[in-house]
């Protein structure tokens, strides 16, 4: 910096970058990134460089506003949320960030008058897809809600240089291949070497006299270099950016220089690639944890940089300890963080040297837990063995926290064997693990479930232990998303419709669509609104012939499943309803012409180890190609199963649909977060009363919403008795014919062997119950046909769907945690 201008001078400390914010001032901006930034002119500039060109004049827009955020929160010291959560799957960003930053029209004039297609650019984005599913894309919806609201925070995680794998159908089946979404860099990111922490692995722990106070140390074995990137999150047209931070292993010079050193070049190298994996790729497993050590290993890698972030970055050097609640929170997403808690911990006792007891009383105001599942076999635990090698100091630090919290349990329990064994955080069987959840609710404040059903059963059948020794411990904070990308962005017609009739301020009130309550009532309304449907289904349709060759016909119902394939989702469910039909066509038991017209579209990953998924998604490809081409069904029923469902279909899917496909078994799907992006949709939901289903059905009415099959009580009381699959294929013909036809190879060319261990697996051996609530779905689908086939009165419900679904807003979502766990506010 030359001396005239000294670091407090304004100029100095204002931020850079006039905002474009004239077409012309556009233009020129963009115009320059392409020439600077790129290298290339107009003229010959490809798609991708006028995409990174338009993303980086976007980005020097935000900048401004994001150096003064940063500026802002290092001054007034509010107390900040450290959201962790392993994954965050954003989705595109260009049109976000646009739309954010009240760019839209102008960029898209800007562009016109470049002779340039906005929408051309707008394909032109990879998506990160650093997500499995919900979890993911929930920890994004959060942190854009966040930043709307003015909620200083900062999002932790991992940029995992391979995303959820990209699927692609061999003859039906899944097959993956890796997400290089970074192969072309992403304009997106501002990487912080500098900023780069070491962070340690391994060894082995030892005591030590410190001035008469007996302490321990971990001495560890080797370490990597977590290197930031951080990412803006725009607020919606308030001026704010927040920070998304993805830490990158980097191998440690030292370490590798070491080997070097002794000669062994390819050793080094190989050391290298060890450490540089860490960052390397997401699991692409949910709900089962494979206990995998690397996955440990990123684990602790992205929550100690974190914490060591926060006190290298938030705190002044002198901060006092003991009032560190009031200054930050960190929210564990799932147990994937959770060995943050004895990360936290040891920096306290062993590097600040603060009093265990002191310590212990500011963690457990410092971290709260969400849980996300109730699968018994979702629930995380490490052997003790493994986390004993990796992080042996975590490791006596997790069985100090778990004696004292057993002495509690017995002064307050009594010496109640059974039940302590039970309360453990450590298990002895199969072999001797910690507990993940139960680590995080002992140190969390708070401990929330995902939807009010969700909450109540971890609090009555999960943890009920937990919940009776800490009372009030355990709240329901039911999940939300935003409606920027899902609503506003991804259906701009609806999003009009609505603005016409209740003006802009929806978008951050949500709550405002209760008063298109009175337009259902307005035929005029009702006409405009269909229009938007079949607009959005055209749209679909041109998406799907150009990414896939499909063909939506005119006049189908939508009927939509779009989730992460799981036996507990049950989408045998669907594949049982769509081939009941055919049946009932190819046997001449239903007259052709009767038949409401239906197209059925699949989306859906299976994890790469998860058989019996794959398997399921075969057999829907296999269902599909029969029922698509055979000319008995006159294209009455069509199947489409798009590859690879991301954040990006979702998109377009979403809007287009007529119905929502809901049908996990009751008691399994922890919320659900779909569902409530279709119901804002305009779509009308079949579902179980599970998850957040109910409360969609609570507000929407029972008009509106197809309930069917058994409650979670009835599942429970079913699976006590003995659940019986033949019982219920011999008391169904309808369903003995549709499981038989499977069986009898009439998708598979004759192959018998093919799809049997679904069958029998239904038959035989089936958790999730699915022959127990097939005749239910039936009833329930022909009311759906009959209700269709009135289209102004289903018009009616779809936007009573719209106008009752204003509660499942992600900002909702943000306000709840706020005043009930995190405590803090909107800053400056
Ligand atoms: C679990 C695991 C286990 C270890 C391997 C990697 C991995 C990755 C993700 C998960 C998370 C599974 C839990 C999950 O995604 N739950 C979903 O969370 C949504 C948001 O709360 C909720 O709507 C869904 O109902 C719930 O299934």
């Amino acid at each position: 910096m030359p001396d005239h201008l000294h670091p407090t001078h304004p100029l100095a400390l204002a931020p850079v970058a006039a905002p474009p914010s004239t077409v012309d001032g556009f233009v020129r901006e963009f115009l320059l990134n392409l020439n600077s930034g790129r290298g290339v002119t107009l003229s010959n500039a490809s798609a991708t460089d006028k995409y990174f060109a338009l993303a980086h004049t976007v980005r020097d827009y935000l900048m401004a506003r994001w150096l003064e955020d940063l500026r802002r929160q290092r001054e007034v010291q509010d107390k900040g949320v450290a959201y962790l959560s392993a994954e965050y799957l954003l989705g595109r960003q260009l049109d976000n960030n646009l739309l954010a930053s009240g760019l839209s029209e102008i960029a898209e004039e800007a562009l016109a008058a470049c002779g340039i297609d906005l929408d051309v650019l707008r394909q032109q984005e990879v998506e990160p897809g650093l997500g499995n599913g919900g979890l993911g894309r929930l920890a994004a919806c959060f942190i854009d809600s966040l930043a709307t609201m003015g909620v200083p925070n900062v999002g932790y995680g991992i940029r995992y240089e391979y995303g959820i794998f990209r699927q692609t159908f061999v003859d039906g089946q899944q097959a993956e291949q890796p997400d290089a979404w970074l192969s072309l860099g992403s304009p997106w990111e501002f990487a912080h070497p500098e900023g780069a922490q070491t962070i340690a692995f391994g060894g082995h722990t030892e005591t030590y006299d410190d001035e008469g106070v007996p302490r321990s140390r971990w001495i560890p074995a080797w370490n990597v270099q977590a290197v930031p990137y951080n990412y803006m999150v725009p607020g919606y047209q308030n001026g704010r950016v927040n920070t998304l931070r993805l830490w990158s292993a980097v191998a440690t010079n030292s370490f590798d220089l070491r080997v070097f050193n002794s000669g062994d070049y390819e050793e080094a190298v190989r050391a290298q690639t060890y450490a540089e994996n860490i960052s390397k790729v997401l699991y692409p497993e949910d709900s089962t944890p494979q206990g995998k050590e690397l996955r440990l290993q990123q684990q602790y890698f992205f929550v100690a940089a974190s914490i060591r972030d926060v006190f290298d970055v938030m705190l002044p050097a002198d901060f006092e300890l003991t009032n560190l609640p009031e200054r930050i929170i960190f929210q564990l997403n799932d147990t994937h963080p959770v060995i943050a808690v004895p990360e936290f911990m040891r920096v306290l006792v062993d590097e600040k040297k603060m009093d265990w007891d002191a310590a212990w009383a500011v963690t457990q105001q410092c971290f709260a837990y969400t849980c996300h599942t109730l699968l018994p076999e979702a629930l995380e635990v490490w052997p003790v063995e493994l986390l004993g090698r990796l992080l042996p100091r975590h490791l006596e630090i997790i069985y100090r926290i778990n004696e004292d919290f057993l002495v509690a349990v017995r002064e307050k329990f009594g010496d109640d064997e059974m039940r302590i064994r039970d309360m453990s955080i450590i298990g002895e069987h199969p072999v001797r693990s910690v507990r993940m959840a139960y680590l995080a609710t002992v140190a969390g404040a708070k401990v929330n479930g995902v939807a009010e059903l969700h909450s109540q059963l971890l609090r009555d059948k999960v943890l009920p232990d937990f919940n009776e020794f800490y009372p009030g411990k355990f709240i329901n904070v039911t999940n939300g998303v935003t409606p920027r990308r899902f609503v506003r962005l991804s259906n701009p017609s609806l999003s009009g419709l609505i603005t016409d009739a209740l003006g802009t301020g929806w978008v951050t009130d949500l709550e405002r669509l209760r008063e298109l309550e009175a337009y259902a009532e307005d035929p005029e309304f009702r006409t405009q609104f269909a229009e938007v449907k079949a607009a959005n289904k055209r749209l679909l349709s041109d998406v799907l012939r150009e990414r896939d060759g499909f063909e939506v016909s005119d006049g189908h119902m939508l009927d939509v499943m779009v989730k992460r394939l799981h036996e507990y989702k049950r989408q045998m469910l669907k594949v049982l309803h769509i081939v009941t039909t055919y049946e009932g066509i190819i046997s001449g038991r239903v007259a052709v012409g009767d038949v409401q017209p239906r197209t059925f579209i699949f989306g859906a990953k299976a994890a790469p180890g998860y058989v019996m998924a794959k398997r399921i998604i075969h057999l829907i490809n296999a269902v599909g190609s029969v029922v698509n081409n055979d000319p008995r069904v006159e294209g009455k029923l069509k199947v489409l199963f798009p590859p690879n469902y991301n954040v990006t279909l979702a998109e377009r899917v979403i809007p287009a649909a007529d119905l929502s496909e809901q049908i996990s078994l009751a008691g399994k799907e922890a919320s659900g977060t779909g569902n409530m992006k279709f119901a804002l949709n305009g779509a009308l939901t079949i579902g179980t009363d599970d998850g957040a289903n109910v409360e969609i059905r609570e507000l929407v009415g029972d008009d509106n919403f197809f309930l069917f099959g058994m409650s979670e009580p009835e599942v429970e009381s079913l699976w006590a008795k003995g659940y019986k699959p033949s019982s219920f294929y011999n008391a169904d013909s309808g369903l003995r014919r549709s499981l038989d036809l499977i069986a009898a190879g009439a998708f598979s060319g004759g192959d018998r062997s093919m799809f049997e261990p679904i069958v029998s697996n239904l038959l035989y051996d089936d958790r999730f119950m699915v022959l127990a609530d097939y005749s239910a779905y039936i009833g329930a689908q022909a009311k759906v046909d009959a209700a269709y086939a009135d289209q102004d009165a289903w018009t009616r419900s779809a936007i009573l769907n719209v106008a009752r679904c204003g509660y499942f807003s992600s900002d909702r979502s943000m306000r709840d945690y706020i005043e009930r766990i995190w405590h803090t506010a909107p800053s400056f």
